[in-house]
């Protein structure tokens, strides 16, 4: 047997183990972001107000990566109070400092301060957003994540001719800051929309919204991959196009098995990349969302309003006088019916390239409890309905902000434990060196 040295071992072994490997490794990126977060004046429904935005965007600035990419972002504060930002979806595998829920994995990021996010990518494929995760700031500060397949890999369906992102936004006339202080302080109800917006405007179905609509223009033939993401806070949408069926083929960042449908429900946080071919008449075509709610608004109230778009055909054709609405295809506020149609399709692709692991073997169980009650106010004393104040818990604890995130005070216990267990360790080993003489200082 010939033994090399180490010196001489180090090419032989780059030659014959480490080059191919690397050669065979896809190559990932990194890209480096700056978001200047800032207040902007911005009229809608008739009224100008400020809001938090990114950039000077509404819906901000969108990250572009391929898969397994690592983004940079630099988040400067120059708004009024402190922010975090969440990349929503973006498993991050051992990577929970940049992860961002405000009092989970940091503290916010003060006014006038900036911090740096390492955001890694790993199995993400898709449509993901980011978010900002501070109170209700979200409902602005927000903008989409495009993961691209590896260089040199396919989509699992024929490649699109282009790409369309849709953002739906709920949009609030008052000062929502305020308005949310004001529920948390009272207990009551939190506040609901005024309207919703696609890529930052409401549409001509809402007042003063004619001039501002969202036109997107498409050329007969073609196929485009939309990228829909619902941003709003807390409703779940219908979404549809006249006259165009949508073919669904993924979900939150991974592939689906397709679906060919003309309206989908989409949750709040949830996104869907959806094919559409462009061969209807040449024409305009309303592109609309509508709240689902499964409780009549006398019970708690809901946003009415249409959020509207138009998809236009480039071309010499006269235009009619108003765009196609989707009154066939898109549901009804009440609809269950039609919620459940559309999401008892949903299926993982689960192909060969494109696996999903699910653990097929229960080792422990846990049981989670996610309730809405009231907690008591003296004497009825809260100015709710009822004079107590609403409260949600999880297995009956109700979520305090602290003073340390939750991530730093168990990383510190963590560091403590392991301080004790040294010293115990030295104490341990002096005490065997020496007994009668160290021991003694080691206990001190
Ligand atoms: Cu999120």
């Amino acid at each position: 047997m010939v033994l090399l040295s180490t010196r001489k071992a180090w090419p032989f072994l780059l030659s014959t183990f480490l080059i191919p490997q690397l050669l065979c490794v896809a190559r990932a990126d990194v890209h480096f972001y700056d978001f200047v977060l800032k207040e902007t004046n911005v009229t809608k429904l008739c009224q100008t107000k400020s809001i938090m935005t990114v950039n000077d965007s509404f819906p901000g600035p969108t990250i572009e990566v391929h898969k397994g990419d690592t983004v940079y972002v630099n988040v400067h504060n120059h708004g009024d109070y402190g922010v975090t930002l969440h990349w929503h979806g973006v498993k991050q595998p051992r990577n929970p400092w940049s992860d961002g829920p405000e009092f989970i994995t940091q503290c916010v990021i003060g006014p006038g301060t900036n911090f740096t996010y390492e955001v890694i990518f790993s199995d993400e494929e898709g449509t993901l957003w980011w978010h900002a995760h501070s109170d209700w700031t979200r409902a602005t500060v927000h903008g989409a994540i495009v993961i691209s397949p590896e260089p040199g890999k396919l989509y699992p369906f024929s490649k699109p001719d282009d790409d369309k992102i849709i953002v739906i936004a709920a949009w609030y006339t008052g000062d929502l800051k305020e308005l949310v202080d004001e529920a948390m302080m009272n207990g009551s109800d939190l506040p609901h929309s005024d309207g919703y917006t696609i890529n930052g405007e409401l549409g001509d179905l809402c007042n003063c919204s004619q001039e501002t609509t969202h036109h997107w223009y498409v050329d007969y033939g073609k196929t485009y991959l939309l990228r829909i993401i619902n941003a709003v806070m807390n409703a779940e949408l219908f979404f549809s196009i006249a006259d165009h069926n949508l073919t669904v083929v993924g979900m939150d960042g991974g592939y689906i098995k397709p679906i060919v449908t003309t309206y989908i429900m989409i949750s709040p946080g949830q996104t869907m990349d959806v094919l559409l071919t462009a061969n209807q008449s040449l024409g305009r075509y309303y592109i609309a969302t509508r709240q689902y709610s499964s409780e009549y608004a006398e019970v708690t109230g809901f946003d009415h309003s249409v959020g509207s778009a138009i998809l236009q055909y480039r071309g010499n054709y006269s235009l009619s006088s108003s765009p196609v609405f989707p009154n066939a295809t898109l549901p009804l506020y009440l609809d269950s019916g039609a919620a459940l149609r559309f999401t008892n399709q949903l299926r993982s692709l689960a192909s060969e390239d494109h696996p999903v692991d699910v653990p097929q073997d229960v080792s422990t169980r846990m049981y989670i409890t996610v309730s809405m009650g009231e907690i008591l106010c003296p004497n009825s004393s809260c100015t709710s309905v009822s004079g107590n104040k609403l409260g949600s818990s999880m297995n009956n604890i109700s979520w305090v902000n602290p003073s340390l995130d939750v991530l730093s005070a168990y990383y510190s216990a963590e560091i403590l434990v392991g301080l004790i267990q040294r010293i115990s360790r030295i104490g341990l080993l002096l005490c065997t060196i020496s007994r009668e003489t160290i021991c003694q200082i080691a206990s001190i």
